[in-house]
Order: structure tokens, then C-alpha cells, then sequence
């Protein structure tokens, strides 16, 4: 085989996957080599990622990568999740990364707002207020804090432990409520009010600055001293890049654990109003502006069949997942949709039960059966997407004509048709596997294989990509 096969690590909330892809004639061409759990655990000092597994897992994805078209691979990108991080002192890791999950953040959230208010803050960063923002995080680190010299989103962890490298690519790092929102730098002067040293702050870099080969041990390992690239490493930058649109007028819904909702721009939005909405306002690849919504998304679907079937493996989950929601598809919409992104549904484990109490809490009728309790979460989540796109067209004073979703939550027929549904606009499902095609073309458009424009990138999209339409009825 020829050069010019590039690799997407992209890590999921639930689950990784290592991708390889090629270009050819204008169509990315796109193999699974590796997919592995990503479960976390929960230690006397709360709920955390398993980061070395993760990372023990990245680097035999990408021997395995290698093995499959040797001598092909040219370079690889991470992605991940935003928000959460790992503390540094003299190229060492300090403790275990917290997951976002984790309760300790809503103290985090309170000593953050006895300094700057929640007005100035949004004002300064442009996010919505998640309690998760690594800006509250921080605020719990207490002696560690001061302690360490370097702070590194997952992937620029990864990318550090890679290559020796320490820096923080710019979409991930405007997930932290420490990059201005304008100035897309940092802020020191936020991170001095807080008391976060400026020092462990590392130098920004945009999406497609190579960063260089894997370090010697890492590249014995893997079999070659491929090249790593900073991609669009926030998962959502990366999904966004891989819209199969040509033009400006589309809302997205990027559907995975959470749903990201919401308008590519290219200016934030800061008014008063989409503070209030709890719109945020995350750095795209390009400096494009991602204005939207977190909605719960499919989170509220997995952890509900954690709950019901504890012992049940990864595989066995998605099957009777599938057989719910064709149960799910044939039992009236009966209860009244709840409020997906109420608080009460962020922390780990029993969602259904929450759901139900949600009902009784209003005097209502809580669904009964599993299958009910699954359509009501589809119905609920659509009828979310659908405000929180209506709300970004208004905010932003945008027009759109039609709703991209993609992601793992394209492939969710009922999802797909409720959200056409509760919009009355069109919907175009697909790519399944935005996130990785948009790491991808980053780095073929390093290689010169693609671009310049993200236009162009989303070009290739379309053309390798089957698309489901679904309108509203
Ligand atoms: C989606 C996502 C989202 C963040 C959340 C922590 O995977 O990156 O954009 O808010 O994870």
C-alpha cells in the first residue's frame, strides 16, 4: 500500500475507538482496528477515569493499527471529552483524574462564585454554567493546586505522554471557563483571581499543529515513530468539522453521551439572554464559534440499562437496547415529556428511578414499563433538541433549514423522527462516526490531501457517508 493513512483515537465517555482512514478519490475511506470499554472507577476519593488503561489501550490501538497497513500510517489524532484533566509537577501525574461525573464539583461551583459572579464569568468565557466547567473543578483541588507546574486536558495528556510534548490545543482548552471568548487566549487575570498559577497553564496551539513523532519507547511499541497531530481535540470541534453541510443555515446535534445543540458562527454570542438560556459559546477549529446547549443526550439511555441489567456486558446491553426501542416505537406517547437536563439526571446510576420520581414529584403519572420509560426518554430528548435549536436560531438571530444529527445517536431511527418531529424541520442523520472523520480530516489536511476550507473537509463528508432524511409529520 501507498503513505497516507492517518489514525483517529477518539475516546467517548463510554467507550474508545482507534480508526484508520484514507483519502481516495475525494472519499475518506475509513477501517475499525480497535474499540475498548471505558469504564470508570470509583475509589474512596470519588469517581475517576481509568487513564492508564485508556492510555494502555491508545498505544496497542495503534500497534494494532500499525500491524493492519504497515508502513502506511502517517500520523494520528486524539480526541476526547471535554473539561476534564490531569495536574502535572515535573512531567509526573498528580493523582488520578476526576471524572465529571464526580459530586465534588458543586462545591467547586460556590467557592468559584464567592470571587467572580456567575455574570462576569460568562461575560469573560462564554460558557454555560456546568458545574463540571474545569474552572469549578480546579477550585477543589485545594494543596494540589499550587503544588503542581502543568495542567493537561485528556488528550493533550495523552498527546504529552506520546510525544513529550505539553501543550493545550485550543477547542478542548475553551471547555475550561479559563480561555477568554473573545481573545480565545488565556485569562490570566481569571486565573489569578481564583489563585490558578499561571504557570500551569500550557502554551495554546490551533487544531493542525503537528507536534512530532511518538517518543522512541512509545514508537518501539507501536512499531513506528508516527507523527502526532493536534486535531480538533474536543470531541465536539471534532463532530462539528464533519457536518456533511455546504453552506451556514444548519443547526447541529452532535448525539453521543450528551447531545450538543446547536449553531456553527463566527462570532460568540455573550448577550444577557443566552446567559440566562445557558448557551455556551466553545472554540471551533478554524476560530469558528460552537453556540450551543448540552442536552443529556443518550447518557439518560445507557445509564438506564446500567441500572436494569447490572451484570450485563457491553454487547448484550445494545441488544436489548435495540429490542426496547422497537417496543418503545409501538407503545403510545402517553406521559408528558420530562425535563431531560434537570440536575437531578447528571450523576451516575439510577436514572429510571429518578425519572419516575420526577413524575410523581408533579403529581403525574410516572411510566410503568421499560419501554414506556424508554420512549418517554426519546420523546424527551427530542422535544429538548428541538427547544434548544429553536432557542440558538433566535439567540443568535441565525437562520437554519434543516438539523444535522450525528454521531452514535444518528442511528436512533425513533430519536431521529421525534426530533424532525418536534422541530418541524428537516433532519439529516449521519455520520455515525463524525467525531473520528473530523479528527481525520484534520490531519489529511495537514497532509495537503484535503482542504483548505472546512467546506472542503465537509465535502468529503458528504461524499463518503450514506445520510438518512427524516421529515417532520
Ligand atoms: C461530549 C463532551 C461535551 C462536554 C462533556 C463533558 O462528549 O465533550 O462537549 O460538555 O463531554
Amino acid at each position: 500500500g501507498e503513505p497516507g493513512v492517518v489514525t483517529a483515537v477518539d475516546l467517548g465517555a463510554t467507550s474508545g475507538r482507534v480508526i484508520l482512514g484514507r483519502i481516495e478519490r475525494g472519499v475518506l475511506q475509513m477501517r475499525h482496528v480497535a474499540r475498548f470499554a471505558n469504564d470508570p472507577v470509583h475509589t474512596r476519593d470519588g469517581m475517576h477515569w481509568n487513564l492508564l488503561e485508556l492510555y494502555r489501550q491508545v498505544v496497542m490501538g495503534l500497534a494494532a493499527a500499525e500491524r493492519e497497513v504497515p508502513g502506511e500510517i502517517v500520523s494520528v489524532g486524539i480526541d476526547s471529552w471535554g473539561v476534564d484533566y490531569g495536574l502535572f509537577r515535573g512531567g509526573r501525574l498528580l493523582g488520578v483524574p476526576y471524572h465529571y461525573r464526580d459530586a465534588r464539583n458543586v462545591a467547586g461551583v460556590e467557592a468559584v462564585h464567592a470571587r467572580v459572579g456567575a455574570e462576569e464569568l460568562f461575560a469573560r468565557n462564554g460558557l454555560q454554567h456546568l458545574a463540571f466547567n474545569t474552572v469549578f473543578q480546579l477550585a477543589t483541588e485545594g494543596e494540589m493546586l499550587p503544588f503542581a507546574d502543568r495542567l493537561l486536558l485528556i488528550p493533550d495528556l495523552l498527546n504529552f505522554w506520546l510525544t513529550g510534548k505539553a501543550f493545550a490545543e485550543r477547542s478542548n482548552a475553551s471547555t475550561t471557563g479559563l480561555l477568554g471568548a473573545e481573545t480565545r487566549e488565556w485569562d490570566l487575570d481569571l486565573a489569578k483571581r481564583l489563585d490558578i498559577p499561571e504557570a500551569i497553564l500550557p502554551p495554546l496551539i490551533d487544531a493542525g499543529t503537528s507536534l512530532g513523532k511518538l517518543s522512541l519507547d512509545v514508537a518501539e511499541r507501536v512499531g513506528r515513530a508516527l507523527n502526532v497531530v493536534a486535531v480538533g481535540s474536543h470531541d465536539t470541534a471534532s463532530a462539528v468539522v464533519a457536518i456533511p453541510n455546504p453552506g451556514r443555515d444548519f443547526a447541529f446535534i452532535s448525539c453521543g453521551t450528551w447531545g450538543l445543540v446547536g449553531l456553527e458562527l463566527d462570532a460568540p454570542v455573550l448577550s444577557e439572554e443566552a446567559r440566562l438560556a445557558n448557551f455556551t459559546n466553545e472554540g471551533g477549529v478554524d476560530g469558528r464559534t460552537r453556540f450551543l446547549h448540552n442536552v443529556m443526550g443518550l447518557w439518560l439511555l445507557s445509564e438506564s440499562l446500567r441500572h436494569w441489567e447490572p451484570a450485563a456486558t457491553d454487547a448484550q446491553r445494545s441488544s436489548l437496547l435495540g429490542e426496547l426501542l422497537s417496543e418503545a416505537a409501538r407503545v403510545p406517547a402517553t406521559a408528558p415529556v420530562f425535563d431531560v437536563n434537570d440536575p437531578a439526571f447528571v450523576s451516575a446510576g439510577d436514572i429510571p428511578v429518578r425519572i419516575r420520581n420526577w413524575y410523581r414529584s408533579r403529581g403525574e403519572r410516572p411510566p410503568e414499563t421499560r419501554a414506556e420509560i424508554v420512549r418517554c426518554i426519546i420523546d424527551s430528548l427530542a422535544q429538548a433538541f428541538a427547544d434548544a435549536v429553536s432557542e440558538a436560531a433566535r439567540l443568535a438571530n441565525h437562520e437554519i433549514s434543516v438539523i444535522h444529527i450525528v454521531g452514535g445517536g444518528s442511528q436512533n431511527v425513533l430519536l431521529c423522527q421525534a426530533t424532525a418531529d418536534r422541530s418541524g424541520l428537516r433532519v439529516v442523520a449521519g455520520p455515525t462516526e463524525a467525531t473520528a472523520m473530523g479528527n481525520m480530516l484534520i490531519q489529511a489536511r495537514v497532509l495537503g490531501q484535503v482542504g483548505p476550507d472546512l467546506e472542503d473537509l465537509r465535502a468529503v463528508v458528504a461524499r463518503s457517508t450514506p445520510l438518512t432524511e427524516y421529515l417532520p409529520r
